[in-house]
C-alpha cells in the first residue's frame, strides 16, 4: 500500500472533524446577542410580499399555481411599473402602526430579484419599465426613520435553470433537465447575499424561505451562514423551513402559528428556549396581492394576535401585499393604524417585555418587564379572574389604562383579580401587576 494513501484519508478525516466542529460550534457574536435582544423588544413587525406577481394579482405562486412557463413569466417584468412607491410612506405606515421592523422579499419563488443585482439581469433595474431600486430607497428610509430592516430570500427558485435537480414544486415549465446546482447557491445565492449585505448598510437579518422544497438536499447552509455573519455580525439569520433550529440560526419563526402550535399543518412543535420567537402571519388571506381577498382581520384580532404571541414570548410579524403600482391597500392601512393607537396607550406592557411567569390560557396572557407582570385579560367575563400561584410578591395592582387600582389577593393557591366589566370595545383589558424583591 502506498504512502499517500493514509495521508489522503487522515486529510479527509480532520476536514470532516473541522466542518463538524464549525457546525456545531457556532457562537454568536457579542454584537449577535444583542441584535437578538433587540429582536425581541421589537415585538411587532411588517412583512411585506412584493413582486411582479403582484401585477396579476393573484398571489405570489401564480407562477406555479397556473403552471405558467418561463417564456410567458418573463412577459411580466415587462409591465410592472409601481411608480406610486414611496418609501416614505410605507416605512411611515410601519410606524403608525407600532411596528419596529421590516421584513420585505428581496426575491421570491419566481426568483426575480426586487433590487440591482449584478450577479444576473432577472431584477428589477434591468427587466422593468421602473428602472430602479426599490429595497435601496426602503433601507434609506428605515435607517432615517430608525426602522430594521430585513430582506426575505427564497432558496427556492422557479426560474434559474441552476436550482437542478429541482423539488417539490416543479412543474415543465421550459427549463432544461439539467443544471448547476453547486453554481447556484455558491455564485448565484451567495453573490446576491453578499449584494444585500454590503449595498444597503447594516441589515436587520435575512429571512429565508423555501428549503422544505428540497429538504433532503445539500443547502451549503454552512457557508451561506457565516458567510452572512461575516459580512455583518449582527445580521440575524431567520429560516423558515419549519424544522427544529440549526447552528448558525438565530430566531426560530413559525408560519401562521404561535409558537409550538400548529393549527397550518407544517410547523415543529418544537419550541427552542434559547433563540428569539417569531410568528408570522398575514392581514388578509394571502401574502402577496390578490385581488379577489378581502378577508382582512379587523384591527381588535390583530391587536389580539400580537398580545397572544408576546404572551408566547414571541414577537408578530404580520404581512401585507401591495399593489403593483406600489400603493397600500387603505384597508390595511386603516387597520394598522388601529393598531398603532392601541400600541400609543398600552405599548409599555408590549415593546421590551417577555412572556410571563403565568401560562396562557383562553381567557388571556401574560408578559413581563422588569418589576411588572402584565395580565392581559383577552376573553373572560367573571368579576373574578384567579392566576396561579406566582413566585414574587404582588405589591399592587391596577388597570394600564387609567391607572385606576385593582383589587388583588394573593395566597398559596395563587393570585386572584377583581375585574372591573369589559367594556365593548375593549380589546385588552391590561392589569398592572408591580412585584415585590
Ligand atoms: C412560504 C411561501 O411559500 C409563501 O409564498 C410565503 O412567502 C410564506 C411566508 O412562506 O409559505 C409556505 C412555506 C412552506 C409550506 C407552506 C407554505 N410548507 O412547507 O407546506
Amino acid at each position: 500500500m502506498s504512502k499517500t494513501l493514509p495521508a489522503v484519508f487522515l486529510t479527509a478525516l480532520i476536514f470532516l472533524a473541522l466542518t463538524a466542529l464549525a457546525q456545531s460550534d457556532y457562537q454568536p457574536s457579542p454584537e449577535n446577542l444583542q441584535a437578538r435582544r433587540e429582536f425581541q423588544d421589537m415585538k411587532f413587525g411588517m412583512f411585506i410580499h412584493w413582486g411582479v406577481y403582484s401585477v396579476l394579482g393573484d398571489g405570489e405562486w401564480v407562477f406555479h399555481n397556473r403552471k405558467l412557463t418561463v417564456d410567458e413569466y418573463n412577459r411580466l417584468p415587462l409591465f410592472f411599473d409601481p411608480e406610486k412607491f414611496d418609501a416614505h410612506a410605507w416605512v411611515s405606515l410601519a410606524k403608525s402602526a407600532g411596528m419596529k421592523y421590516i421584513t420585505i422579499t428581496s426575491r421570491h419563488h419566481d426568483g426575480f430579484a426586487m433590487f440591482d443585482s449584478k450577479v444576473s439581469d432577472w431584477n428589477i433595474v434591468a427587466r422593468t419599465p421602473y428602472k430602479r431600486d426599490p429595497l435601496k430607497m426602503l433601507a434609506e428610509e428605515c435607517h432615517r426613520q430608525g426602522i430594521k430592516l430585513f430582506f426575505y430570500y427564497s432558496q427556492l427558485d422557479w426560474h434559474n435553470p441552476d436550482y437542478y435537480p429541482r423539488g417539490a414544486t416543479n412543474w415543465p415549465n421550459g427549463r432544461p433537465d439539467h443544471g448547476d446546482w453547486n453554481a447556484y447557491l455558491d455564485t448565484y445565492m451567495d453573490g446576491q447575499l453578499t449584494e444585500l449585505l454590503t449595498r444597503y448598510g447594516p441589515v436587520g437579518g435575512i429571512w429565508f424561505d423555501g428549503m422544505w422544497d428540497k429538504p433532503d438536499a445539500d443547502w451549503h447552509l454552512e457557508k451561506t451562514y457565516a458567510l452572512i455573519h461575516q459580512l455583518q455580525p449582527a445580521a440575524l439569520i431567520i429560516p423558515n423551513h419549519h424544522q427544529t433550529p440549526r447552528p448558525g440560526e438565530d430566531v426560530q419563526t413559525f408560519e401562521r402559528d404561535l409558537p409550538g402550535q400548529n393549527t397550518a399543518g407544517f410547523n415543529t412543535r418544537y419550541v427552542s428556549r434559547q433563540l428569539p420567537l417569531e410568528s408570522s402571519d398575514t392581514l388578509n388571506d394571502n401574502w402577496g396581492f390578490n385581488i379577489g381577498d378581502s378577508q382582512y382581520k379587523s384591527a381588535a384580532e390583530l391587536v389580539r394576535r400580537l398580545i397572544r404571541a408576546a404572551g408566547n414570548n414571541s414577537n408578530l410579524l404580520m404581512n401585507i401585499g401591495p399593489y403593483p403600482n406600489g400603493e397600500i391597500d387603505p384597508q390595511f392601512v386603516t387597520r394598522l393604524q388601529a393598531v398603532g393607537e392601541w400600541l400609543a396607550k398600552y405599548g409599555d406592557s408590549v415593546y421590551g417585555t417577555r412572556g410571563g411567569p403565568i401560562p396562557a390560557g383562553d381567557w388571556g396572557v401574560t408578559t413581563e418587564k422588569a418589576d411588572k407582570i402584565y395580565v392581559h385579560v383577552l376573553a373572560w367575563n367573571a368579576p373574578l379572574l384567579a392566576l396561579p400561584p406566582i413566585s414574587n410578591k404582588v405589591t399592587s395592582a391596577h388597570s394600564l389604562v387609567d391607572n385606576s387600582g385593582v383589587e388583588v389577593t394573593q395566597n398559596a393557591d395563587g393570585v386572584i383579580l377583581k375585574l372591573a366589566p369589559p367594556k365593548n370595545d375593549e380589546t385588552d383589558r391590561v392589569i398592572v401587576l408591580t412585584l415585590g424583591r
